[in-house]
């Protein structure tokens, strides 16, 4: 169904097309009887935190749900990231992508690390092998590659480079539960992949996050580092923090999981729609989703470019009046980020700056009706063909 869009657009004094905003990254949860009946169990064995039942359960869910031996769970994924990095031995300095939600970095950062900004391909969005082989130095000791929007980043590309130099290499997967890369769920690849279970991302357990790895010492050692070095009752026997994922979010977790398959429906068919209707749009291209694959179709991401009438910003601009809350992600990029502005980049990182101007990522999920997206996909389509100076 499209809807007629009517003069003037919002931005030129008229109501909003949306009277409540739509957001990229609205939660999904599933069955909430499941969920309140988790918690009353919780609250009646009065175990909230700690390595509890629901946690427990939760782990072995998600390594049985991905293939994998071992699921750390963290409270967190940026925290989930540290301690993967950490108990890896990373330092000195670590190649990552610049076009990537600033975590990555962050977690290197903050343990005296230097993240070293590596370019991508603009055609995934993913890091660009070329251009981690010219930041590799003296003192690289790994890379951590990013499945960005859910797309498997070039793992044997990479997994090559990390072997000639004897580099550790890991994953942040976390836009890419449910992603597959030739076959194989996302969660083995690597010496571990690092999973975020935020409210925004597909499958959220409140705030959370995972390592997931088939070595059985790197989960020994992330088990330890999680819950202070405790093995046991006043014996710390390894450094640590705490990382430790509460029983509330397990059973959020637990509750997600089941309906896990249809947010990825209902992302499916939306993701379609937009596919279908930006398809002509002028200077509209989509990120597309590799139909080989297993995929989780939650970001909705787009180029704008000439012959839009519009640029990226003024676009979002127009769907902002509109109530209609794109975003810019990952604007302007890591490294222009105030915190690492202070250090030049070493590599050319001219597809990251390219990307970053023109990328926008458009809200969607089973929060938002079909009728939405046409709705949404009108404003767009009126904007870039006939801009924003039209009567
Ligand atoms: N690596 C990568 C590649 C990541 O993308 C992320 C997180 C991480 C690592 C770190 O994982 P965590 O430590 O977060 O587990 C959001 C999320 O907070 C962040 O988790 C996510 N990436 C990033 C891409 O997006 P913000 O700063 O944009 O969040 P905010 O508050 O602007 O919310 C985004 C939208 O979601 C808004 O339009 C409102 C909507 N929203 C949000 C929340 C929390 C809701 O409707 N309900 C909610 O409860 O970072």
């Amino acid at each position: 169904m499209t809807t007629q869009t009517r003069f003037p657009l919002a931005i030129q004094g008229a109501q909003p097309r949306f009277h409540e905003p739509v957001h990229v990254g609205r939660p999904n949860t599933g069955d909430r009887s499941t969920f309140i009946a988790h918690i009353e169990a919780m609250l009646d064995r009065k175990w909230l935190t700690n390595n509890g039942p629901l946690v427990q359960e939760f782990e072995q869910r998600v390594a049985r749900d991905l293939g994998v031996r071992h699921c750390v769970a963290m409270c967190n994924g940026t925290v989930a990231l540290e301690i993967a990095i950490r108990a890896l031995g990373l330092t000195g300095e670590v190649i990552v992508p610049s076009w990537t939600f600033i975590a990555t970095a962050h977690a290197l950062a903050w343990q005296g690390i230097t993240p070293v900004f590596a370019d991508i391909d603009p055609g995934t969005h993913n890091l660009s092998p070329e251009s981690v082989r010219a930041a590799i130095t003296p003192s690289t000791t790994g890379i951590i590659a990013v499945h960005t929007w859910g797309r498997p980043a070039d793992i044997e590309a990479l997994s090559d480079i990390a072997e000639e130099h004897d580099l550790q290499l890991m994953f942040d997967a976390a836009h890419a539960y449910r992603c597959t890369h030739r076959g194989k769920r996302i969660g083995s690849f690597g010496a571990c992949e690092v999973l975020s279970f935020h409210a925004t991302k597909v499958f959220n357990t409140l705030e959370g996050g995972a390592v997931v790895t088939n070595d059985d010492v790197l989960a020994d050692t992330m088990r330890l580092m999680r819950n202070f070095g405790f093995a046991g009752y006043d014996n710390v026997i390894h450094d640590g923090t705490n990382g430790k994922m509460v029983e509330a979010s397990a059973a959020m977790g637990l509750t997600n999981l089941e309906a896990l398959s249809s947010f990825v429906e209902a992302n499916r068919i939306r993701y379609e729609i937009y596919r279908d209707r930006l398809a002509d749009v002028p200077g509209v291209e989509l990120v597309l989703y590799d139909e080989r694959e297993e995929n989780n179709y939650h970001y909705i991401v787009a180029a704008v470019d000439i012959p839009s009438r519009v640029t990226r910003d003024q676009l979002i601009d127009v769907l902002h009046a509109e109530n209609i809350l794109a975003r810019k992600y990952f604007w302007p990029g890591c490294h222009r980020m105030k915190t690492y502005t202070g250090t030049a980049p070493t590599v050319s990182l001219q597809h990251t700056e390219q990307v970053a101007e023109r990328n926008i990522v458009l809200p969607s999920g089973p929060s938002l009706t079909v009728d939405d997206v046409h709705l949404i996909c009108d404003v767009i389509a009126f904007a870039c063909e006939r801009g924003i100076e039209h009567p």
